[in-house]
């Protein structure tokens, strides 16, 4: 991948959501060592701090369609995607620290644009794939990649004025296990790659990792890697919002981190929804920056 310098945005971000804690996510990975982690592995760091986002009492939650606090969240959307724009150009790489996962919209829309045929690695036990119509929450961090591949409001999906960010043939899922109605009839409407738990179960992770691996390598010219704490198994990753049995076990990710850093195709990367009033002593950070160390080339180092 051969990344000269991290940057790292933090995006204290819950409005896509109801429960609190999850803006404290920067602040949980900064405090569980990820600038001392990037810097072990001979990393040049630069922590950009964090991005203003509006508390949830001060944001006047009209629950427009089906979208709670739209507004707020396209604004502070609006702003990430133009510093991750902007750290893009000087050719570091973007590390953004969530936050809840309505944030990939953003940094979706920093990274597409620099990108003819972006690949998207979403590694999660959700599918995000929602719209207003489908949403059972009105949640909207349950919509980034739904919106990144242009499906729904066009608030979110027309972010940092263009779209859509991905193709849907180029996007592979990773970890699902609590999909929605609506998101799976989307999936087989548009014939999205998804490899569930049960997939990860009978082929191994090596081998949904190298077939993942292979498939955006052919097709795609930089790959997006956003990835949602939740994916890992909740024994492994207590601290988030909304933990799902039956995860992705500590070493099957770190080994699927491992294998994005010898594949060289990774260009930007994601770490949300921790949520560390949740957590048991900063656990799932900790997490986080092991996971990020690997992604990054810890073990080739
Ligand atoms: C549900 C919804 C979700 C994350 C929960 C849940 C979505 N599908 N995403 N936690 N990260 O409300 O749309
Ligand atoms: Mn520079
Ligand atoms: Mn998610
Ligand atoms: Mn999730």
């Amino acid at each position: 991948m051969n990344v000269k310098k991290v940057s790292i945005i933090g995006v204290p971000m819950d409005l896509g959501q109801n429960r609190r804690g999850v803006d404290m996510g920067p602040s949980a990975i900064r405090y569980a060592g990820v600038v001392e982690k990037l810097e072990s592995i001979d990393l040049e760091v630069e922590d950009m701090g964090d991005i203003q986002i509006d508390m949830p009492e001060r944001v006047h939650s009209s629950s427009l369609h089906n979208l709670r606090n739209l507004k707020a969240i396209e604004q502070a959307n609006t702003r990430l995607a133009q510093l991750v724009d902007q750290v893009v150009q000087e050719g570091h790489f973007p590390l953004v620290l969530g936050g809840d996962h309505s944030i990939a919209i953003g940094t979706l829309a920093g990274v597409s644009r620099h990108y003819e045929d972006l690949g998207v690695i979403w590694f999660d036990a959700h599918g995000d794939l929602n719209t207003a119509d489908t949403s059972p929450s009105g949640n909207i961090h349950g919509m980034p990649l739904a919106s990144s591949m242009g499906v729904g409001h066009p608030a979110l999906t027309g972010l940092g004025g263009y779209g859509p960010k991905v193709k849907p043939e180029n996007l592979v899922i990773i970890g699902a296990r609590a999909l929605d109605q609506g998101e799976k009839e989307l999936i087989r409407q548009k014939g999205l790659r998804v490899y569930t738990m049960h997939e990860i179960d009978r082929m191994g992770m090596a081998a949904v990792m190298r077939e993942a691996i292979d498939y955006l390598k052919e097709r795609t010219d930089g790959v997006h890697l956003s990835l949602d704490l939740d994916g890992v198994d909740p024994t492994d990753a207590p601290g988030v919002g909304t933990p799902v049995m039956g995860g992705v076990s500590y070493r099957e990710s770190h080994l699927a981190m491992e294998m994005l850093a010898e594949s060289g195709i990774v260009v930007s990367a994601e770490f949300v929804e921790i949520n560390p009033i949740l957590d048991e002593k900063n656990r799932t950070a900790k997490v986080a920056v092991a996971l990020m160390g690997s992604l990054l080339g810890d073990q080739l180092k």
